[in-house]
């Protein structure tokens, strides 16, 4: 049975009915709002990260369940290094808080979890984690988790052009040769194929930008924006994005149609 989702609107609730065949295979979020969340509450920063790994846990087995093949949560950037070294510290501690209390969960979810980014410029301890992580759920095959961590959208660009010059000057590319396929295939996002390319793009807390995140990929990808703070993102809230993710799709359903072929 298809679970249903309730959304709140105001003091109403409406029921979100999902077309089951229309579940985005790939969706991605960037988790924002979890200063705001704090701060409105009167508390440090972290309490808001805090906060919003359990957010990520909720919105995994949420996704999951409704058969989302690759969820793709952006976790931290490259740009993030900026932030104050006791909020950058806390940060980098999160990874291995989150697998100490979440991996048998994933695991009896049959979730897999994926990192991309610059893994190797983590602290010994976060990257420990990660590859703690990638190595006890390696036997799932249902949805993907995949974090980007140290991950920027043009630096991940960058690597993948170096790749490919890299083979040209050893002659085993002509330039000629180079096409969509090629580049994409010299991302980080290559090991998700053949659900590289995201259908849905998240952002919570109400700003209308990509911030660097995956660039390439979104060449298609819908693109919704909710006002939800990320630590207080439900469930119900995916339902509802999803939702406008369907009710967008249907208006050219005769064309996606065609497009599948
Ligand atoms: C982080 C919690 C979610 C809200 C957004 C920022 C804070 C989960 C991870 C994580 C990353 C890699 C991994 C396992 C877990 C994480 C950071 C921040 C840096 F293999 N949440 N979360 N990593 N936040």
């Amino acid at each position: 049975m298809f679970e249903k989702f309730f959304k709140t609107n105001a003091n109403q609730q409406e029921e979100v009915d999902l077309d089951e065949n229309k579940i985005p295979t790939h969706i991605a979020i960037i988790m924002d709002g979890n200063g705001r969340w704090a701060q409105k509450r009167h508390l440090p920063r972290v309490a808001g990260h805090k906060q919003g790994m359990e957010t990520v846990k909720e919105i995994t087995k949420a996704a999951s369940k409704l058969g989302v093949k690759v969820l793709t949560l952006y976790a931290f950037s490259t740009e993030n290094w900026k932030r104050p070294a006791a909020e950058v510290n806390f940060l980098m501690d999160l990874p291995s808080k989150f697998f100490d209390t979440f991996v048998p969960e994933l695991v009896e979810n049959n979730v897999k979890v994926n990192v991309m980014g610059y893994v190797d410029q983590l602290p010994p301890k976060t990257r420990q984690a990660v590859f703690d992580a990638i190595e006890d759920t390696k036997e799932c095959d249902g949805m993907i988790l995949n974090f980007a961590l140290n991950y920027g959208g043009q630096a991940e660009i960058v690597s993948a052009m170096q790749a490919i010059a890299e083979k040209v000057k050893a002659g085993a590319l002509q330039p000629e040769d180079i096409d969509e396929q090629t580049i994409s295939q010299h991302l980080m996002t290559n090991t998700l194929a053949p659900y590289a390319n995201p259908e849905l793009l998240i952002r919570t807390s109400g700003e209308e930008r990509i911030s660097n995140f995956l660039l390439w990929q979104i060449a298609y990808s819908e693109l919704v924006f909710t006002d939800v703070l990320w630590p207080d993102y439900a469930p119900a809230n995916l339902a509802e994005d999803i939702y406008q993710f369907q009710k967008r799709n249907r208006r050219f359903g005769g064309l996606n149609k065609e497009e599948e072929k």
